[in-house]
């Protein structure tokens, strides 16, 4: 099969009656392809329905699942939810039947909902903090800060190969899809073991056909004028970053006294 199609595959016998096309709505470069790689991982059926994120429009069928006129949004029967997070939870619970999530009884459940958690809650609020150049309180910024969360993130993986040890969940999806782009703003150096991790993220044969899905897609003007953009605001993130790591050491809890 031609690497970045959707694919038919058969789910379990008790889903092929209710069997239906799932809905992505999905812009190319933007967080909907970590639902694509998802999708990939789970060899699910489905479409996608192109939304240019770029341009103001919003159709009102985009509207109905994701308030906000933000890509991903998920339609699945009666199903409509937006947040590329969630999705991935909801995906890995409803269709990987245990295999892509820790199940309720399953002890790595709740390590596995924190990692969920961590990648919107905690490294992208980081992130863009740093690439705005304010340097907020990590005290009372739920994501305390880039030094804080590099950290966690880095002793949270140990050995790996990934976050939940032998086991490759729907947390890895989230947090190696932010991880590329950590890893593209050259956010990792000095961190050579999360660097390893994203690249063996990359390497996955779902994340392939994702990226496919991705290059084959449409990119108008605006899109590609974005894309300048963010590569400029890379290397000015880079040039910041000394005050940043400066920040942290002053800021670092307990280790100055
Ligand atoms: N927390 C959301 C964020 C979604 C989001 O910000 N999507 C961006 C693209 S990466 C978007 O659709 N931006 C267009 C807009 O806000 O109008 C998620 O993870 O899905």
């Amino acid at each position: 099969m031609p690497a970045g199609q959707a694919r038919q595959v058969t789910v379990l016998a008790s889903e092929v009656a209710s069997a239906r096309r799932l809905k992505l709505y999905w812009c190319p470069n933007t967080r909907a392809n970590r639902v694509v790689w998802m999708l990939e991982e789970l060899g699910l059926d489905y479409e996608t329905v192109h939304v240019d994120v770029f341009r103001p429009r919003r159709s009102d069928e985009l509207l109905a699942v994701s308030p906000m006129g933000k890509v991903p949004g998920l339609e699945d029967g009666d199903v409509r939810m937006c947040d590329s997070s969630a999705i991935c939870l909801y995906l890995a619970d409803r269709y990987g039947r245990g295999t892509f999530a820790p199940g309720f009884d399953d002890p790595d459940r709740g390590r596995f909902l924190q990692w969920m958690i961590f990648a919107p809650g905690v490294i992208e609020p980081a992130v863009t903090e740093m690439f705005g150049g304010s340097a907020g309180d990590p005290r009372t910024n739920g994501w305390g800060d880039f030094g804080r969360m590099i950290r966690a993130w880095e002793q949270g993986l140990g050995d790996g190969p990934w976050i939940l040890g032998d086991r490759f969940t729907a947390a890895d999806v989230t947090l190696g899809a932010t991880g590329v782009l950590c890893k593209r703003f050259k956010l990792f150096r000095g961190h050579p073991a999360l660097s390893d991790y994203i690249a063996r993220c990359q390497r996955r044969e779902a994340f392939q056909r994702a990226l496919a899905v991705d290059r084959a897609g449409p990119k108008s003007l605006p899109a590609r004028a974005q894309a300048l953009a963010m590569s400029a605001a890379a290397s000015l993130a880079w040039a910041r970053k000394p005050t940043y790591r400066l920040l942290d050491w002053l800021r670092r809890p307990g280790e100055k006294e």
